[in-house]
């Protein structure tokens, strides 16, 4: 594969989202329902949350949204403008201008769907235990209206034609599955690369079907242990090792026989774990100090970030699973997905 990076290399797609975040207790996720590690979709019950968190929390405004917080990482490593591309539907509102600002600033060539009358979508984002956990609520919003045509519309068709890397969060199964299997299966006929994310437990519980018509489609899947363990459970694989499940996922059957399915699983301050070929590699992680952790929002987008910035450059795995970990800790260090101006990567 070529070391090259072009414009257009790697295109990502999913709910850019602005993240509206706030320390608080358990006593305010108990009173919405949260668990203190968690993503969900926001509720009925939840709609007051956003308003009691701007009113009586400090509440800092961050560009979020998994798939593009993972651009916005990749771009920051590669230093190159517009290597990366990402889709998404923003509304016609100040949000989604702050949304474009910050990616076009990272150097991510953003091409949204814009909607005339849905408001850009949100995430409270709810930290707790000084910023080891962290709950998700969104509220999608225009987000939620992305439509397939988006990705007809000519020039955006150039856009994936010239891409040779595909990555979507799991996220983006909640609002077009259909604009998801467009992608891969036209990764899958040119052989490139479709890599997925679990992204959430809920996805693999109540979005199992879109999840398993992608899967066959993914050769690199993402996620982190608590995805990992409730996959197992729903497609009732019997098997609680994290290593074990990741070896499983790479056996789920595969369109494009041409490559093998590789996954990785994060742990938060445990290895890494890397399953392909019947093979599994543990790669150690950066501990932090406890005063050192700002927020662990964004960890696991910023290590895809990461790894992608290196894997599209064709550098091993371990390279590549080495800058995720370097690009998480980065990011930790910081409030929401934010990274510093510096790099201090060295591949070696
Ligand atoms: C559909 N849902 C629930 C979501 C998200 C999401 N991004 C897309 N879709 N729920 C949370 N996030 C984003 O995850 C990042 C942290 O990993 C948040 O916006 C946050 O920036």
């Amino acid at each position: 594969m070529s070391g090259t990076l072009r414009e257009g290399l790697l295109f990502g797609m999913g709910n850019p989202l602005l993240d509206i975040l706030a320390h608080a207790d358990e006593k305010f996720l108990k009173r919405y329902g949260l668990k203190p590690n968690d993503a969900i979709l926001a509720e009925e019950k939840h709609r007051p949350m956003y308003h009691e968190m701007i009113e009586t929390l400090h509440v800092q405004y961050i560009a979020g949204g998994a798939t593009q917080n993972s651009m916005r990482v990749a771009q920051w490593i590669i230093g190159k403008p517009n290597v990366t591309t990402f889709m998404g539907c923003v509304g016609d509102d100040k949000f989604g201008k702050i949304l474009a600002e910050k990616a076009k600033e990272a150097g991510v060539n953003v091409q949204y769907q814009i909607h005339k009358t849905e408001a850009t979508g949100t995430c409270g984002v709810v930290i707790t235990e000084n910023g080891a956990n962290r709950s998700l609520c969104a509220n999608l919003a225009a987000a939620n209206c992305f439509s397939k045509d988006h990705l007809e519309k000519p020039e955006n068709r150039t856009l994936i034609k010239n891409a040779d890397f595909f990555y979507i969060s799991g996220f983006f199964l909640t609002v077009s599955p259909e604009s998801i299997l467009e992608v891969a299966k036209y990764a899958c006929e040119a052989n490139k690369v479709f890599m997925m994310n679990l992204s959430a437990p809920f996805l693999s519980q109540f979005f199992k079907e879109p999840m398993m018509q992608a899967m066959p489609y993914v050769d690199i899947l993402f996620g982190n242990e608590s995805e990992a363990a409730t996959f197992s459970k729903e497609q009732n694989l019997g098997l609680t090792s994290v290593k074990e499940i990741a070896l499983k996922i790479c056996e789920f059957p595969k369109e494009n026989k041409l490559r093998s399915r590789m996954t990785i699983i994060t742990q938060g301050s445990n290895p890494v774990i890397v399953a392909c070929d019947g093979k599994v590699t543990e790669y150690p992680v950066i501990n932090l100090k406890n005063e050192e952790i700002i927020d662990t929002n964004g960890a696991g987008d910023a290590f895809v970030g990461g790894f992608l910035a290196k894997y599209i450059q064709g550098k091993p795995i371990d390279v590549c699973v080495k800058c995720g970990v370097y690009a998480a800790t980065e990011i930790i260090k910081q409030s929401g997905c934010q990274f510093p101006q510096e790099i201090t990567f060295k591949e070696n």
